[in-house]
């Protein structure tokens, strides 16, 4: 398709505050031909490494990361290590997500003095990060609306008071994002539970919460079974709604060399065609680097319509069934007797689902889903695995469900090569879960805590990340602490998220960098300023590593190398300590023993967490440890003791006329919420980021032109309607019915209440919208706040 176009008009009004740098003039979106990752990725490196002044920490940090005994773990993403110690297991957005916390610029006080926080307001997310690293602990002071310093005492003093002030613990909820390490989680959520409250809502709620729930159903576990080794053994791999590339490109090191090795064949099963479905020169490869030699990283390219992913699976699993009727290898009928369950029910809704149904609701040709299923089925072994663009979804739990079902058809599951695979997000969001941070926690998980810790833990369910805003919206959630992250910009809703934080008595961010939550504050706000994952944590008993738990299950040490940002900041384990202090008078927890020594604190989580048992000799094993997954060894742990087969009813992706359902995605310049520049070079795209791709036929049917102003509106399922002004449709190749553009800009448009009733999940992947053309030019104007 020809995208080529560019469009130098200015508009006639200043751009609106967005998350990006918001560059004015030239923006253009063209195919991108080169392969993925190669020397646009080296140069992209450099330039990022310029631009924080940080050529040589960076370069020193590239090769102390992700190494085995020393280096510290990756913040970019969660992808597993590759051990073999041979190559530069390292990414392009991995280093600069690690040089965006390791830049040289700082914010002080000074700063603060001379800007209110209503002037702050009406910068770029991106301005207000790139001032540079907080250094000091800071309160809001409403008197001259500014951010003024504050002791730590102070501060943890102002927490305790509020928090001893409720009248109920559960007036308090406490935010994590997936980057905390393991000891600080469990120190978190320990707190939280000995001052009385399960409100311990978290990235993962609008993240993987799906994929959890669907794994719990069916296999008895969260997480997924697989191994970077069985990436390595793997005979086919289907790569389902995850933007590899950008999002895990050290994926591509494990795709290319399956293909040079051993012919792995893979189906990319997209909407549309990201980087990683064409071909790839993985930067560790030097020689390849040089002669520009390129992998082809994909057998078929499916492109579904959003929401379609559950019509291709059953599609798969009904040519499977079919198949077994000449051919007994379609199966695994051993495995499906032994291992088990619901297999008949599924097999007669396979059965009675017809074909132009699948062919209907998954937007692809028989054909292509006849493709599939073979390649499938020819494989010996075979890894599934996906990410946002199926967890964000109405139907995530069942469509999840019937990748499930696909693998145990053909005993998919517990060897070498096989299993399903759900790629994480941030770093340590997997090991969140496994230290305690739900607010759903098993009557397990809360007795063997209070064993452990001596503590009495609350028994009543608490408030994940979507009913902590309505509550906070209704006045009954009044302090909140946001424990990294970056909450009012991540969630759905903007408008009413920001209305809800700016209700509360108290809000408090442990951050590293100034961002748009500390802005939206309540009627008193903290910023509490934390050292990095790249940064030396000392302690009484000397520098402390941490632990994180990797998306295939690997617990290991990460060490900071990098002196902190200032000597005003604190661990999060010491700032989770001094506010607990503060907040639980009567404690009989050893906080300050515990922030002296994480030994101490993997010690007590040796005794709390099933798995951790030797915690402090196993992890300092050079690999670290793996943590036991009973489904790897086909043990499966549902209530039926097998694998549980699901016949959930077809999921309905179809939008209805006139409207389209959108989805909203990372560009491959941002990480989150922080944004980097307004590129997205592997969709090539340059300078713009208020854009919806759409297919040309629905371009052409709203008589838009290319970069043509539009306006969104997106429609509530209670009826309500929320738009955004000023946007430019791109013709793109995305499925008809069906539109694209970044998160967190478009998080105005997600309706608190649409949350898939499976996952609970925000339906940031399944937007009903509609398009028309924008009248008025209000360049990229965001709903006001
Ligand atoms: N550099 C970088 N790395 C990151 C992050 C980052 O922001 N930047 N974020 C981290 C986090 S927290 C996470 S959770 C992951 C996110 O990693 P991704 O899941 O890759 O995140 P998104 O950019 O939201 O992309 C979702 C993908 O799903 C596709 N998609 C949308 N709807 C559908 C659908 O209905 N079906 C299918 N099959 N696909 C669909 C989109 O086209 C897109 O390719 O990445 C992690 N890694
Ligand atoms: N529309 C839409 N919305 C989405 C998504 C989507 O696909 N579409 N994706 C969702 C997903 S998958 C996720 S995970 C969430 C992400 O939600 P969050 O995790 O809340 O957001 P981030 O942007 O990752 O947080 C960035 C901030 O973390 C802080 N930070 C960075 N490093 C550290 C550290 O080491 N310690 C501490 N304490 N703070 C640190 C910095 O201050 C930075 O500003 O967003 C969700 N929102
Ligand atoms: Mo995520």
């Amino acid at each position: 398709m020809d995208n080529t176009h560019s469009h130098p008009e200015k508009l006639a009004v200043e751009p609106a505050v967005g998350c990006g740098p918001n560059v004015d003039g030239e923006f253009s979106q063209h195919d991108y031909t080169h392969p993925a990752a190669a020397w646009g990725a080296a140069k992209s490196v450099g330039l990022t490494l310029i631009q924080q002044g940080e050529i040589l920490n960076g370069v020193k940090a590239i090769f102390r990361m992700n190494h085995e005994n020393g280096g510290y773990d990756c913040p970019g993403c969660a992808w597993p290590d590759d051990r073999k110690g041979l190559r530069m297991d390292i990414c392009e957005n991995g280093i600069k997500h690690a040089t965006w916390e390791m830049t040289r610029k700082r914010v002080d006080r000074e700063f603060f003095a001379t800007h209110t926080v209503s002037q702050l307001m009406e910068w770029s997310d991106f301005a207000l990060e790139d001032v540079g690293r907080l250094t000091e602990p800071l309160s809001y002071d409403s008197a001259s609306d500014k951010y003024i310093p504050i002791s730590w005492d102070d501060a943890f003093q102002t927490a305790g008071r509020h928090l001893r002030a409720l009248s109920s613990p559960h007036q308090a909820s406490f935010y994590t994002s997936g980057r905390l390490g393991n000891e600080a989680t469990f120190l978190y959520q320990w707190f939280a539970r000995e001052f009385g409250t399960n409100n311990l809502p978290d990235c993962s709620n609008m993240c993987h919460e799906a994929s959890g729930r669907a794994l719990n159903a069916s296999i008895g576990t969260g997480k997924g079974t697989v191994d970077l080794v069985d990436w390595q053994k793997a005979d086919a791999i289907f790569v389902m709604g995850v933007n590899a590339a950008s999002n895990a490109p050290r994926m591509l090191t494990a795709l290319a060399d399956g293909v040079k090795e051993r012919g792995l064949k893979i189906v990319h099963v997209n909407p549309l065609i990201e980087a990683a479905a064409t071909r790839v020169i993985t930067p560790h490869e030097i020689l390849d680097m040089a002669l520009f030699r390129a992998t082809p990283t994909s057998s078929l390219n499916l492109q579904p319509r959003i929401g379609g992913d559950m019509a291709l699976m059953r599609g798969i699993a009904k040519y499977l069934i079919e198949e077994a009727d000449t051919n007994p290898k379609a199966l695994d009928r051993l495995f499906i007797e032994r291992f088990t369950s619901g297999f008949e029910a599924y097999r007669a809704v396979c059965q009675a689902t017809p074909w132009d149904e699948l062919v209907r609701q998954s937007g692809l040709t028989l054909e292509a889903i006849r493709a599939a299923a073979k390649i499938y089925s020819e494989s010996r072994s075979c890894i599934i695995s996906w990410c946002l663009g199926l967890s964000q979804q109405e139907n995530g739990v069942d469509t999840i469900r019937e990748i499930m079902n696909v693998l145990l058809l053909r005993g998919n599951i517990g060897r070498e090569g096989a299993g399903p695979c759900p790629i994480r997000g941030h770093s340590n969001v997997q090991g969140n879960r496994t230290c305690g941070v739900d607010h759903r926690p098993t009557e397990e998980w809360l007795s063997r805590l209070e064993a452990a810790c001596k503590i009495r833990a609350p028994r009543e369910p608490g408030l994940d990340t979507v009913r902590t805003i309505a509550a906070m919206a209704k006045g009954e959630v009044k302090v909140f602490l946001g424990m990294g992250g970056n909450f009012a910009m991540a969630v759905p809703d903007r408008n009413l998220t920001f209305e809800a934080l700016r209700r509360c008595d108290l809000t408090m961010h442990v951050s590293t960098k100034l961002n748009r939550s500390h802005l939206v504050h309540g009627r008193e706000a903290l910023i509490l300023p934390c050292i990095g994952r790249t940064e030396i944590d000392h302690q009484q008993s000397g520098p402390q590593g941490i632990t994180v738990e990797d998306s295939m299950s690997m617990v290991h040490l990460s060490y900071g190398m990098n002196e902190p940002g200032s000597p005003e900041l604190r661990s999060e384990p010491a700032i989770i300590a001094g506010i607990a202090q503060a907040a639980l008078p009567h404690t009989k927890t050893p906080w300050q023993d515990y922030v002296a020594d994480y030994d101490r604190i993997r010690d007590t989580m040796a005794d709390a967490l099933i798995g951790f048992e030797d915690f402090n000799r196993r992890v300092r094993q050079p690999l670290g440890f793996r943590l036991h997954q009973p489904a790897r060894e086909l043990i499966f742990q549902t209530t039926t003791g097998k694998a549980t087969f699901s016949s959930a009813p077809l999921a309905d992706a179809i939008p209805p006329a006139g409207k389209l359902i959108l989805s909203t995605m990372r560009s491959h310049d941002q990480w989150n919420t922080t944004i980097y520049s307004d590129n997205d070079r592997y969709r090539g795209v340059k300078n713009l980021r208020t854009l919806i791709f759409l297919n040309a036929k629905d371009m052409e049917e709203r008589n838009l032109e290319p970069f043509a102003l539009i306006n969104i509106t997106s429609f509530a399922k209670d009826g309500t309607t929320r738009t955004l002004e000023g946007y430019r449709a791109v013709r793109y190749n995305i499925p008809r019915g069906n539109a694209a553009g970044y998160m967190p800009e478009l998080n105005a448009l997600c309706p608190l209440g649409d949350f898939s009733p499976q996952s609970d999940q925000p339906l940031m992947k399944q937007l009903l919208v509609e398009i028309v053309a924008c009248r008025s030019p209000r360049a990229g104007r965001h709903a006001k706040a």
